[in-house]
């Protein structure tokens, strides 16, 4: 039991198809207690329950937003459990139409938004988090490769990733003067809640499972695996990374597609018989 011992938040689930739900199964079965945040009533509904598969009944409001909540969240984390080990940062949102079209019309509005949902929330609760957090404790943060890349509708979204691995590296020097670690995942596209809102989101998924190393897409399950690792003791040494785990996508040079002398569309493994 790799997490036994161990007390962990997770923010940002919305359901049981959300990217935290996966690194809170992995650390579950793995022996971590947890606690859960839930951004509004409506969400309640359905983080109470999953809560309670992860049998816990620490369940707080937080809208990342909201100083107010991120002041009661580090007092009911107190209250509830004295220190914490890890935290989990699994938030971001960009208003729908700034995910779709071209990036050059993106509004200052829809650009603050985006930056203050998806960067700054990890900065105000890794602040939040650290009177309570133990010493050698761990923070994770998803981001996507359309931070570093160009990837198509990922927009102001693709600059907010990209603020927000450059966060993970200032705050890995910060939080490291007391051996706390904070790395990101870079997962793979799943189809969740949040990726319902970007543009042809459906193109993206088969692009990297024809695309990709392994031929297929990640799972939650394989991103909440990989979480669960930078989270327990086991990643003791590892901090300000931005850890792939995309099935291998990034690492390719070129497209699995090109033409065959016809001119039909074909995979590159074809081609080479
Ligand atoms: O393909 C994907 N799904 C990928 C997602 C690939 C690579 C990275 N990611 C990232 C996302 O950008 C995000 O940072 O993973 C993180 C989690 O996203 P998810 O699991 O794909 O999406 P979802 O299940 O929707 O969870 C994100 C949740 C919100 O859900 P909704 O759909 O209601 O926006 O983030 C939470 C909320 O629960 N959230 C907030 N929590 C607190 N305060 C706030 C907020 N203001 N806004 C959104």
């Amino acid at each position: 039991m790799i997490m036994k011992g161990k007390k962990g938040l997770i923010v940002g689930i919305a359901n049981n198809k959300s990217i935290a739900y996966g690194i809170a199964k992995a650390c579950f079965e793995q022996g971590a207690d947890l606690a859960f945040t839930y951004l509004n009533e409506q969400l309640e509904k359905r983080v109470r329950p999953i809560a309670s598969e992860f049998k816990s009944d620490k369940v707080y409001e937080l809208d990342v937003n909201n100083p107010e909540h991120l002041e009661s969240l580090t007092k009911s984390l107190e209250e509830d459990f004295g220190k914490i080990d890890f935290v989990v940062h699994s938030v971001a949102f960009a208003p729908r139409e700034a995910l779709a079209g071209d990036f050059i019309d993106t509004t200052r509005e829809a650009f603050d938004i985006a930056m203050g949902t998806s960067v700054y929330s990890l900065v105000s609760l890794s602040r939040a988090v650290m009177p309570v957090l133990n010493d050698g404790g761990s923070i994770l943060t998803l981001t996507y490769l359309g931070g570093p890349k160009y990837i198509p509708h990922y927009n102001v979204m693709g600059v907010a990733k990209a603020a927000l691995e450059a966060s993970v590296r200032y705050l890995a020097v910060d939080c490291g003067k007391r051996q706390i670690r904070v790395n990101a995942i870079s997962a793979g596209p799943i189809k969740t809640l949040a990726a319902s809102g970007i543009g042809d989101f459906r193109m993206i998924l088969n692009w990297n499972e024809i695309n990709a190393p392994l031929g297929r897409n990640v799972t939650t399950d394989e991103v909440g695996k990989s979480g669960m690792y930078l989270l327990s003791d086991l990643a003791s040494g590892v901090t300000g990374e931005v850890h792939y785990v995309d099935c291998g996508y990034n690492i390719m040079g070129m497209g699995m597609a090109s033409k065959d002398e016809d001119g039909k569309t074909k995979l590159a493994w074809d081609l080479k018989k």
